[in-house]
This record gives structure tokens, C-alpha cells and sequence, in this order.
């Protein structure tokens, strides 16, 4: 569709859009190979990032403060950020820990075998949390890249999310204590860099929640590529996370299937789930940041970063302003509702139906055709290509 003046698809502050500062920041190194890109100064992330017209960024500790930085050198680099966020108007909406990267974390952080690593972990983590609260962020992401292992001798699997519980309890725990206004979300995600991760799914994720001291204060960060590494449809696990009340932030990004984590720009790999996933959040009312999880590709040099960084704000405005279209059209509502869609609200049971009455309606089973309901037509053939259609832009 043609865009109207309202639907230039430049971004603005209102369209809530953030980035890791580790994303654009990416130097490119793999398991591979070196770096193709020169280090990233977080302050310049923030103006490139403004001038495009994000909202905010997200970072981990030690994308800002280099671990092992003393005491006077991370005031000085917090007071730099902090003037640089006044300065452009940018928001630090997320924040997180790298419980990854440093060889102390080489077999766990919160669910390491070693105690001592576990509190080392903790007190890293409480110490970024008084941080992400001096900051506004208002959303603290655990992702445990770490948490898991290669052996399944070598990790007791029951005790290992005791700990994780214990942790995230624990966290909580310093929320409450200091009155910070902060909510946890877990993201999930099936392996790598660990052979298998601990909660490597939003269902698994889910359920873990509910085992916590404090569930009400823990949701869900999931990621497109990490749902679709699994095997999994990414528009029912971000549906069922919305379902639940756990949607608290999103990781957007693209993924060829059930490969190495590739973090492509979204919309890049399944256009068609990227459309359905804009649908469900502006349709199904997600308040939340618009969160951009993604590598610029290692080929690109640094103007090639921002080209990529905007590209992924442009495809969710084009998405967004396709799938308004797409449910505003009328010839896609009649195939809607041929297709039996809007009759899934429908509850099942007729209003205040007792059991006893469901169980003697004869037209319910009894005087009930199976065999032309079997026969029945779905349309849901037509309904699917008029949103390729609307996709390809030819509807
Ligand atoms: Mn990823």
C-alpha cells in the first residue's frame, strides 16, 4: 500500500523502538573468526540511535562498564552515559548482566556447580540492579546463556533450576527491599553457547515462573531467532506469553530455522511470521518496548550497522501499517469470517449453560452430524494468500 502522510515509516520516540547497545555495538567477532568492526563508544551508539529516531537503548553491565573496571572509572563512565541520555533524549528501558562472557561463567553463573560462583553472580547481578533502577530502566532481562551444560552427568538438572529459582527469588527479594519500580523478564532460548540451556523455551519458561516466590514480578523476554532455533511457530509463543500476562519485553530480530543463532535484522528471514507477530502485538494491545536484538551482519562495515539498525525500525512501521490495512480490509474480514475466525471467541458453552444442560443437549452429540461437519469447508486456503497479498503488496 501507497504510504499516507501519517505512514512515512520514519520512526519516531512514540514508536517506542530500542536496541541493544551490544547490537549495533557488534564487532563482529565469531567463533571463526576476528573482528571486522572497531570498538563502538556506547555515548556515539546513543546519538547514531537518537538521530534515527529510536526511543532507547538496553545494555548489559559490561557493555558500558568493562568488567573489572575500578570503582572511580565506572562513576566517570555512568555520569558520561548519563549526560549523553539527557543530552539525546534517549531512555535506558532495559536493563541486564553478562553472566556469559568472562571464564568465570564458564560452566554456569547462577546455576553453576561452584558456590562461589553462584554468589559472585548474585552480588554482579544486585550491584547492576541498583544501576538499572538509578537509570529508570523499568524492565530487567535474565537471559542464562551460560545456565546449562554438554552432560547430562555433569549437571543435576532438578538442583540446577533450585538455583536458578533461588537467584531470581532472590533478586526480586532486592526490588522489594528497595522500593525499585522493576520487573524481571526471562529469555528463553534452546542452546548455544551451551550445548542445551535451562528454560530453552517460552512454555518451559512459563511454567518455571510459576514456581517463583514472587511470580507476579517475573515475565518473559522471548526472541524471534531463539523460538524458531527451537522449531517452534514465534507467533504462539509470543500469543501465549500475551495470554498469560507475561509479555513484559520482546527481542525482535530474524532467523533462517533451526541453525546456529543468527540474530539477522527483522524481518529478514520470515517476513510472513514478522507480519503476523506485528499483528498479534498491535492488535492484542502489547505495551512494551519495541526491542531490536539483532547483528548487523559481520560483512558490513560501520555505515553498513546503522543501514541495517534502521532497516529493522522501517520493516516494523511498513508491518504495522500492512497489518492495520490487512484487518481493515473488507474482502479479508469476509474471508475471516468465512474461515470461522471471529466464532473462536465464541465461548463453547452457552451463557450460564450448566454442565447438566450441555449434557442433555441432544443437538450437542446425540442428533449431532459428525460426518457433515467433516465435510465441512475451512477457506482458509483463500484467507492465507489474501495476507500474502496484502504481504506482497498487490492486494
Ligand atoms: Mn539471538
Amino acid at each position: 500500500m501507497e504510504p499516507t502522510v501519517t505512514e512515512s515509516y520514519t520512526p519516531t520516540p512514540e514508536d517506542h523502538f530500542s536496541f541493544g547497545l551490544w547490537t549495533v555495538g557488534w564487532q563482529g567477532r565469531d567463533p571463526f573468526g576476528d573482528a571486522t568492526r572497531a570498538p563502538l563508544d556506547p555515548v556515539e551508539a546513543l546519538e547514531h540511535l537518537a538521530e534515527l529516531g529510536a526511543w532507547g537503548v538496553s545494555f548489559h553491565d559490561d557493555d558500558l562498564i568493562p568488567f573489572g573496571t575500578d570503582e572511580r572509572e565506572r562513576e566517570r563512565l555512568v555520569k558520561r552515559f548519563r549526560a549523553a541520555l539527557d543530552r539525546t533524549g534517549m531512555v535506558t528501558e532495559m536493563m541486564t548482566t553478562n553472566l556469559f562472557t568472562h571464564p568465570v561463567f564458564k560452566e554456569g553463573a547462577f546455576s553453576a556447580n561452584d558456590r562461589g560462583v553462584r554468589r559472585f553472580a548474585l552480588r554482579k547481578t544486585l550491584r547492576n540492579i541498583d544501576l538499572a533502577a538509578e537509570l529508570g530502566a523499568r524492565v530487567y532481562v535474565a537471559w542464562g546463556g551460560r545456565e546449562g551444560s554438554e552432560s547430562d552427568a555433569a549437571k543435576d538438572v532438578p538442583a540446577a533450576l533450585d538455583r536458578l529459582a533461588e537467584a531470581i527469588d532472590t533478586l526480586c527479594e532486592h526490588v522489594i527491599s528497595r522500593g525499585y519500580d522493576l520487573r524481571f523478564a526471562l529469555e528463553p532460548k534452546p542452546n548455544e553457547p551451551r550445548g542445551d540451556i535451562l528454560l530453552p523455551t517460552i512454555g518451559h519458561a512459563l511454567a518455571f515462573i510459576e514456581r517463583l516466590e514472587h511470580p507476579e514480578m517475573v515475565g518473559l523476554n522471548p526472541e524471534v531467532g531463539h523460538e524458531t532455533m527451537a522449531g517452534l511457530n514465534v507467533v504462539h509463543g509470543y500469543a501465549q506469553a500475551l495470554w498469560a500476562g507475561k509479555l513484559f519485553h520482546i527481542d525482535l530480530n530474524g532467523q533462517h530455522g533451526a541453525k546456529y543463532d543468527q540474530d539477522l535484522r527483522f524481518g529478514a528471514a520470515d517476513l510472513k511470521s514478522a507480519f503476523f507477530l506485528v499483528d498479534l502485538l498491535e492488535h492484542h494491545g502489547y505495551g512494551g518496548a519495541r526491542h531490536f536484538d539483532f547483528k548487523p551482519l559481520r560483512a558490513e562495515d560501520e555505515a553498513g550497522v546503522w543501514v541495517s539498525a534502521a532497516a529493522c525500525m522501517r520493516t516494523y512501521l511498513v508491518l504495522k501499517a500492512k497489518a492495520r490495512a490487512w484487518r481493515a480490509d473488507p474482502e479479508v474480514q469476509a474471508a475471516l469470517a468465512a474461515a470461522g475466525v471471529p466464532e473462536l471467541s465464541v465461548p463453547t458453552r452457552g451463557p450460564g449453560e450448566t454442565l447438566g444442560q450441555l449434557l442433555a443437549d441432544a443437538s450437542a452429540y446425540e442428533d449431532y452430524d459428525p460426518e457433515a461437519a467433516g465435510r465441512r469447508a475451512t477457506n482458509i486456503e483463500r484467507l492465507d494468500q489474501l495476507a500474502l497479498d496484502h504481504i506482497l503488496g498487490v492486494a
